[in-house]
């Protein structure tokens, strides 16, 4: 007798473990009085992540390579596939309900939803696009705030706050696998897409940077324009000490995303360092910096400008930049001492 389940695709084993949605859904349950909303908006932005996904993996076939012709309020070239993400994002989140105020890299201001919704939700589309054409690791990071007052008309002036009112952070990164690193505040944890189902599985859950590591990430193109402290700080890392386990190794993608998440979890240190060219530094505080700060605070990393919390940084504007060093406790005060002056 024939199996008659024997068309279906084999259920999924259990084996499988926690799903991104049982994981948000526990979360949900264990928030006093939550009603479902917080919960609602994390699944639109997995939902989001997901179909840039489909057209990520899509764009060496579907002309989705190479620029649209537009310079964006970066004074970038804007990629087909960072204005297909943005889009995305913009109408998932719009069409969640839960979103009053939206900010975006590709926004040149930020965008205020038809309703009074509850969060404000911060992103770069699509970090790393210039490593699109070259297939090289991007990703979508995100940062979500509570607004003060949910029932006032929102204004777009309530994105500029400080990232220590983040209170959930993450990034997607489309890599040779695709994963979702997430923090509600309750710790890191990391969910890895399986393509065959379309649903994201816990694959590392309370991931911790370790206090040290044994790599740098940093563009050491930029050497000639850095602080002399920084200069100091870059041949002190690759000088030779085998008892301070010098040199470290020297790693660098280009993409915020994939360069973060190697040093969340082999440790070591990511400096982005203000420069004579860029003077406030390159990366942006708002959707860049503040979420990464926060994903790695909740994992007892550290992230500073070099001499301030990127966390405590007021903003004043959408598109501030600012210096970025992140990663490990230890090795980020070693950055921090050299960049005082202080060795
Ligand atoms: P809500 O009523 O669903 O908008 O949730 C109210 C607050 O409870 C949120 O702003 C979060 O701080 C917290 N919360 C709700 N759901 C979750 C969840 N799934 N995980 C973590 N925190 C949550
Ligand atoms: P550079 C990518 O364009 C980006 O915004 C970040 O993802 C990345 O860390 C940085 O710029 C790379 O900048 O100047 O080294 O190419």
């Amino acid at each position: 007798m024939s199996d008659s389940n024997s068309h279906f695709p084999p259920p999924v084993a259990p084996e499988r473990g926690t799903t991104l949605r049982d994981h948000v859904l526990a979360g949900m349950r264990a928030a006093p009085g939550a009603t479902g909303e917080f919960t609602s908006l994390l699944s639109h932005i997995s939902l989001a992540t997901r179909i840039i996904l489909s057209r990520v993996r899509q764009a060496g076939l579907a002309n989705m390579l190479g620029y649209t012709g537009e310079i964006n309020v970066q004074g970038e070239a804007v990629q087909k596939l960072d204005e297909f993400a943005n889009s995305v994002l913009i109408n998932v989140l719009e069409r969640s309900g839960h979103c009053g105020i939206i900010g975006s890299e590709e926004l040149d201001a930020a965008r205020t939803a038809g309703h009074p919704g509850k969060y404000i939700v911060l992103f770069d589309p699509l970090d790393g696009s210039s490593n699109i054409d070259v297939v090289s690791t991007i990703g979508t990071i995100f940062a979500v705030l509570r607004r003060v007052d949910p029932t006032s008309p929102p204004s777009s002036s309530e994105a500029l706050r400080p990232g220590r009112d983040i209170i959930a952070a993450g990034y997607c990164l489309y890599g040779p696998s695709t994963v979702m690193v997430l923090t509600t505040g309750q710790g890191v944890n990391i969910f890895t897409l399986d393509p065959d189902v379309g649903e994201f599985f816990l694959s590392q859950s309370n991931v911790m940077c370790p206090p040290r590591g044994s790599l740098y990430s940093c563009n050491e193109g930029n050497f000639a324009r850095w602080t002399d402290g920084v200069k100091n700080w870059s041949n002190w890392i690759k000088g030779e000490d085998k008892e301070e386990g010098r040199p470290y190794g020297h790693r660098y993608v280009g993409s915020l995303v994939a360069d973060a998440h190697r040093t969340l979890l082999k440790g070591g240190i990511f400096a982005y360092p203000a420069d004579s060219k860029s003077p406030a530094g390159k990366l942006r505080l708002l959707y860049e910096a503040n979420p990464m700060a926060f994903i790695f605070e909740q994992a007892g990393g550290v992230a500073t400008t070099g001499s301030e919390r990127i966390l405590d940084l007021a903003p004043t504007a959408l598109h501030q930049r600012t210096p970025l060093v992140l990663g490990s406790r230890d090795d980020v005060k070693d950055y921090v001492d050299f960049a005082a002056g202080n060795r």
